[in-house]
């Protein structure tokens, strides 16, 4: 694959990002866009279904909120999703080159998006009709997860819904192991080397905590939500809608 400033090629020479915990900073939020749509397969169509999603569960004068909202992508989905009607719409994320990039890039074309750099475990919600974690639980201590998701689902009005996207882990050894090899399949088919799959594997071993099906579904039933709703999966990335 031919250099351009904006592909990801963070962990294919030895640059400061080839070893160490994966962290968000300033090379990652550079190349963003391109590393998570040939990471994460069916990325670009979640990001349009969120709007659809968030078209049918807005309700007027309520919050839309995306926890972990990157470059803003998920974000202005909820807000083209919120259309006219007299929403607050908001992106949330810890990482301050991932949000300066969000606001720098979007503030022109979406002004009504309101952008706040703060952890997601003290973020606080309130009268929201479509909530967002679209790949941002998964990063979160296992431990801090189940407050989130109460927190979450206190916060929203009756009806409204929590959007999950989460890389999972596979119910046993052998579908793990299947998920696993067609994740790297895909990276491969993208242009990504063996050399940069293992050390981005490496790189997010304790950083990224996949969890099974079975265990998200028990989570989202205990901090409250009344039924959960797998939409969408391709191998090891899902996406629910849990209901309050
Ligand atoms: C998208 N939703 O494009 N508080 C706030 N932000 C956090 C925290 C935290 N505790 N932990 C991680 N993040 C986006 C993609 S990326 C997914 C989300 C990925 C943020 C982190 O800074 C990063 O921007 C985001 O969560 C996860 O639809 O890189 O696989």
């Amino acid at each position: 694959m031919s250099d351009k400033p904006d592909q990801d090629r963070l962990y294919a020479g030895d640059g400061q990002s080839a070893s160490g915990d994966f962290v968000f900073d300033e090379a990652v939020a550079a190349v963003f866009p391109d590393m998570i749509k040939r990471s994460v397969p069916g990325y670009p169509a979640i990001i349009n279904m969120i709007q659809l999603l968030a078209e049918r569960y807005v309700q007027p004068g309520s919050r839309l909120v995306d926890l972990g909202c990157s470059l803003g992508a998920s974000t202005v989905a909820l807000a083209l999703g919120a259309g006219e009607e007299d929403c607050t719409v908001v992106g949330v994320d810890n990482a301050p080159a991932m949000l300066e990039r969000a606001r720098d890039n979007l503030a022109s074309r979406h002004p009504a998006i309101e952008w706040v750099c703060a952890d997601v475990r003290d973020y606080p919600i309130s009268d929201a009709s479509v909530v967002v974690l679209n790949f941002t639980l998964q990063f979160l201590p296992r431990e801090d997860r189940l407050t989130l998701l109460s927190r979450i689902h206190d916060s929203l009005r009756p009806g409204g819904i929590l959007i999950l996207s989460e890389k999972i882990a596979g119910r046993d050894e052998a579908a793990d192991t299947l998920l696993t090899e067609m994740h790297h399949a895909f990276k491969r088919a993208n242009g990504y080397s063996e050399l940069e799959i293992s050390r981005k594997r490496t790189a997010l071993e304790n950083v990224l905590v996949p969890e099974t099906m079975p265990t998200h579904e028990q989570r989202l039933t205990s901090a409250g939500f009344s039924r959960v709703d797998l939409w969408f999966q391709c191998f090891n990335f899902v996406s629910m809608v849990a209901h309050k």
